[in-house]
């Protein structure tokens, strides 16, 4: 491993590392200079063009569609409604979480931007000039809009199409120790309530979501380029729900432009492209535009959660319960694995170490956009960060301790790991203290709160916020984890060529994570091949093993154990060759990156290189060693991985606005064994980036009749570099034990740390204990005003 230096830029290339270390990425030639091939780059000889019309209620009965004028388009090559797909079959299809969702509406719709009719035109303008022409009679019901009133008696039924449904309820679910739970309660000295919204927001990634279908009327193979971070588990899907066959099926992922959860599920407009290739003859192409994705496609958390945290005077933390509320939209397509219909949420007892804990979630329909995806998060571990980390600091408050003492007072000790917790997680490895102390002398904590009592005194209002949180990520276990029966583990295919050039192929697919990079580095630490010798390829189901994709920042904890193992296996069968090569035992062999060499007579050596060409030379290959030199292997996680981190930010409110300015923020994270510092910083960076947008700016909100009101970039605020500040960061290092390289995933630790550290910071710095967000200038003002604020 090579130290890591100082400096953004790292090693020269004469130092770049045989394995882990700075590293500049090897994809981003192609993306600074324009060449990198999205979806929408995919062009072929006579593709057609889809549009899809949405719906303008958030909830109404479908009286009748014409469709006549839009089919009298000249450019209009198919016009596609609820009705052609249910004659196929297919009106209707699979959500990640066993509901089902219209993929066009026949009989109601249920949501604003709801998919209601597919239009197949020779260019895109012509495709969106025809939905302009169908006619839609529709009847308008009332809609639910919060979800708070979605079980009220009287609220109108939203999934009338589900056989013997008479309410919006969708699920109810619990963890933890109820009866130890009330026992803790019952002795604390303290317990403090608060009710607190996690708000919707969307991972509004840089590109849109879209597809490319083409299928081959001769062949009868479908074809399809498309925004999926999981491709083989989107092919399978097709081939269930649509029939056909799997090896007829194709499934490309190109380059992706940001994923964050958006791009798991399947969407209507992809159904709809294969639907209009197969009536047209034709590949045809959708691409979402924006406003299509904030509004329709999967949105994120939306919990109302009410929390307890139960204590003694003196600070000690025994317990805390939670309840909550999950709005899942019109459609329960919520990611998560099977088990776990509130998918992580139950790892909210956070980084402490308390006595007892217990969970109530109860899902509920909305007429709204369904989703319910990880954006940034495993599984619901956002949510649950957030309510741990704000409940500590309402406590802290109520206790009048700092909210560092706290924290530091409750954590897991490092002999405590393996840690299991009170709602069945158990954690890997971790040394919090070390981490959160690191963080605390990274900012100057004691300074920070001499200069902020100094700042009150003046009238200024400067706040200091912290978080600490544990997150859960690597699914999983097939014995515990699968997503509509497929078991969440990986395959990996090793090759090194004759030269000692190699190809690693991958099940996971990057969305600008780097793993071009990233999984080069891990087979170069494992054989010694410079990383610009090995090349990845992923996001081609015709051209790699299968795995679940990309999400729950899970491909360096279940893909990343894959390819060294599958290194491994190509060292061991590498050693028997060079064996025969020195005409030693192969147990005579030691290794050192890159070569297997006699043990005790250095001379006598082989390089990886020298025993690829051997593998597939005229060497005489000892019995039972078959040529070439290439391995597969499949790793099925024996549990997550538990990267950690202590976050604090500092802000300054502006007394007369409530405008917010994050003034610094230190983040100090352990993702175990480090394989790229520099996409590590990067991937933090982006992640702080998502936190401070969400804390203060991010959210999807709808007026009383379910418009949607942030269906563009001008109402749904992103953060830009002006919002931000210079990120300041550190880290510690705690290997994961069960992991072969260690490594922990990092991918969401920042944005699912973070809103925290920055909400606490601003309610520090305004005196208020608890206010919903976003904290946009409004909301704190009113929150200075009223005290708090609920959303
Ligand atoms: N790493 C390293 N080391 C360690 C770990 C890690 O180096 N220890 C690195 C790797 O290799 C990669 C990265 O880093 O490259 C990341 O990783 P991870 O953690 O494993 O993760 P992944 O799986 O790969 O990825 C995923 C994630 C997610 S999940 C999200 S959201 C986001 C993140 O990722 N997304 C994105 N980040 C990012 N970035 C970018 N650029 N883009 C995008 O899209 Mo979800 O669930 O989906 O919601």
């Amino acid at each position: 491993t090579v130290e890591e230096p100082a400096g953004p830029a790292g090693p020269a290339a004469e130092e770049r590392p045989i394995g882990f270390g700075r590293m500049k990425r090897k994809e981003d030639p192609r993306f600074v200079r324009g060449k990198g091939r999205y979806v929408d780059d995919v062009k072929l000889p006579g593709m057609l063009h889809g549009a899809v019309l949405r719906s303008p209620f958030a909830h109404a009965r479908i009286v009748s569609i014409d469709t006549s004028a839009a089919e009298a388009h000249p450019k209009v090559k198919a016009v596609i409604t609820g009705e052609t797909l249910a004659g196929l079959g297919l009106a209707w299809m699979p959500t990640l979480s066993m509901d089902t969702q219209a993929v066009l509406a026949t009989d109601k719709v249920r949501f604003q931007g709801q998919e209601v009719a597919f239009v197949v035109a020779e260019d895109h303008y012509a495709a969106r000039d025809a939905i302009e022409l169908i006619d839609v009679d529709y009847e308008p019901l009332d809609p639910v809009v919060d979800a708070r009133r979605a079980l009220d008696p009287a609220a109108p039924v939203i999934r009338d199409d589900l056989e013997g449904r008479t309410d919006n309820h969708i699920f109810d679910w619990e963890a933890g120790d109820r009866a130890a739970t009330e026992e803790v309660f019952s002795r604390a000295d303290v317990v403090v309530e608060q009710t607190m919204l996690y708000p919707r927001v969307h991972p509004a990634p840089l590109e849109t979501c879209g597809a490319v279908a083409s299928m081959d009327p001769v062949d009868g193979k479908l074809t399809l380029w498309t925004t999926t971070q999981a491709p083989h588990a989107h092919r399978t899907l097709y081939a269930m729900v649509a029939g056909l066959p799997e090896h007829k099926i194709r499934v490309i992922s190109p380059d992706i432009g940001g994923g964050f959860g958006n791009k798991v599920g399947i969407y209507p407009g992809y159904v709809c492209a294969v639907v209009g290739s197969i009536v047209t003859g034709k590949p045809v192409k959708w691409v979402e535009d924006r406003s299509e994705n904030l509004m329709s496609t999967s949105f994120a958390r939306d919990y109302h959660m009410n929390g307890q945290i139960a204590a003694t005077r003196d600070g000690r933390i025994l317990g805390v319960r939670v309840k909550v509320l999950a709005d899942h939209g019109a459609f329960n397509s919520t990611a998560q694995p099977t088990k776990y219909p509130a998918g992580f949420f139950h790892i909210f007892t956070g980084s402490y170490d308390i006595e007892a804990a217990h969970c109530e979630v109860t899902g509920v329909y909305t007429n709204k956009a369904p989703g319910g995806v990880a954006y940034a998060c495993s599984f619901r571990v956002t949510e649950a960060v957030y309510l741990i980390e704000r409940m500590v600091d309402c406590l802290a408050a109520e206790l009048g301790a700092d909210p560092a003492d706290l924290r530091m007072r409750n954590l897991l000790q490092p002999e405590q790991f393996p840690y299991q917790n009170k709602t069945g997680w158990e954690y890997d490895s971790g040394d919090y203290p070390a981490c959160l102390r690191k963080a605390m002398d990274l900012a100057g904590y004691e300074e920070l709160r001499r200069e902020q009592a100094e700042k009150r005194e003046r009238g200024e209002l400067m706040g200091i916020g912290l978080s600490f949180f544990t997150e859960t990520v690597g699914a999983g276990p097939r014995k515990h984890m699968d997503i509509l029966g497929l078991g969440m583990a990986d395959g990996c295919e090793l090759r090194v060529h004759p030269t000692g050039k190699a190809v690693v192929r991958l099940s996971v697919q990057t969305q600008g994570q780097g793993h071009e990079t990233t999984f080069a580095q891990i087979v170069a630490e494992e054989l010694g091949i410079p990383p610009e010798d090995i090349d990845v390829v992923h996001g081609d189901t015709d051209q790699t093993p299968f795995g679940l994709g990309t999400y729950g920042s899970r491909s360096t904890p279940v893909s990343g154990a894959a390819a060294a193992l599958v290194a491994r296996k190509v060292r061991d069968k590498a050693r028997i060759i060079a064996g025969a090569m020195l005409e030693v035992s192969p147990d005579d062999l030691e290794w050192t990156k890159g070569r297997w060499s006699v043990k005790g007579d250095p001379a006598m050596t082989r390089t990886i290189q020298e025993i690829a060409l051997a593998a597939h030379g005229a060497l005489e290959l000892p019995e039972g060693v078959e040529g070439h030199l290439e391995a597969t292997t499949v790793y099925n996680p024996p549990n997550l991985t538990y990267p950690f981190g202590a976050y604090i930010c500092v802000v300054d409110v502006d007394p007369g606005t409530g405008a917010v300015k994050v003034r610094r923020f230190i983040a100090v994270d352990d993702c175990g064994t480090r394989i790229n510092p520099m996409i590590i910083e990067g991937q933090v960076h982006g992640g702080l980036a998502d936190g401070v947008g969400m804390a203060l700016m991010e959210f999807i909100g709808f007026d009383e009749d379910g418009n949607c009101l942030s269906g563009s970039f001008m109402d749904y605020l992103l953060p830009t570099a002006l919002e931000v500040p210079a990120w300041e960061l550190g880290h510690t290092v705690t290997p994961s034990p069960h992991h072969p390289i260690g490594a922990k995933g990092i991918g969401e630790s920042a944005t699912v740390g973070s809103p925290p550290a920055v909400v606490n910071a601003v309610l520090d710095a305004i005196g208020v204990r608890h206010a919903d967000m976003p904290l946009t200038p409004g909301r704190v003002w009113q929150a200075m005003r009223h005290g708090q604020v609920e959303a």
